[in-house]
């Protein structure tokens, strides 16, 4: 069964928002226009707290600058995504009519999220992998935002739990494009297979 997986579609991360990704606000209609070639729709909403250890402003610094938090490299960002805020809503051109599950990260606010399976450090699981192994998915497709981010290590921990996973390559927008171009390398070498959403409009 095809399974679309909309990554963090939040106002936070489209032009405009506090953490906006270039060309975000492009996505909509894109995404709008394939899920109804999916047997099944799922998001992710990334929705911290407002003293959430990824956000820059609480720990004095600059956005975009990297402290050590236990053990790994960590970004500081600025505030976005607060829970219950507008900037934490989805689009609201974005078409949730079929979307069954929403799967909210970054709860904890001592540790950051950007899977919508499990926390950086793996600590904890969303339980997204079981709920799909339940629903009998084995193809994902993934869209949304950050491509270079959140969407990225999304796929990786899919691919890790056993799913065959795509990437639908004009249905997300990364923040930093160069960095962009690597990544889609080591997904493809990791099993990442990259396709576009006219081709999924012809073959489904
Ligand atoms: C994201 C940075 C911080 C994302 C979330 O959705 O890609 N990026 N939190
Ligand atoms: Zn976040």
């Amino acid at each position: 069964m095809k399974t679309l997986v909309i990554i963090d579609m939040q106002n936070d991360f489209i032009p405009g928002g506090s953490l906006e990704v270039p060309g975000g606000d492009k996505l909509v209609p894109v995404i709008n226009r394939i899920q109804e070639k999916f047997e099944l729709v799922i998001a992710t909403q990334d929705w911290h707290p407002k003293d959430h250890i990824s956000f820059a402003s609480n720990h004095g610094k600059e956005p975009f600058s990297t402290i050590q938090w236990k053990g790994m490299s960590q970004i500081l960002w600025p505030d976005h995504c607060v829970q219950k805020s507008t900037g934490a809503d989805f689009h609201p051109d974005l078409d949730m009519g079929k979307v069954e599950a929403v799967i909210r990260k970054g709860m904890n606010k001592f540790i950051d999220s950007y899977s919508g399976f499990y926390d950086n450090g793996h600590e904890k699981s969303t339980g997204l992998a079981g709920y799909l192994r339940e629903r009998n998915i084995n193809e994902l497709y993934f869209c949304g935002l950050a491509a270079d981010v959140c969407v990225q290590f999304s796929i990786k921990d899919a691919i890790k739990e056993g799913f065959s996973v795509n990437l639908i390559e004009d249905a997300t927008r990364p923040i930093d494009a160069d960095e962009f171009e690597k990544i889609k390398n080591n997904l493809r070498q990791e099993g990442c297979k990259f396709v576009n959403s006219d081709e999924l409009i012809a073959l489904f």
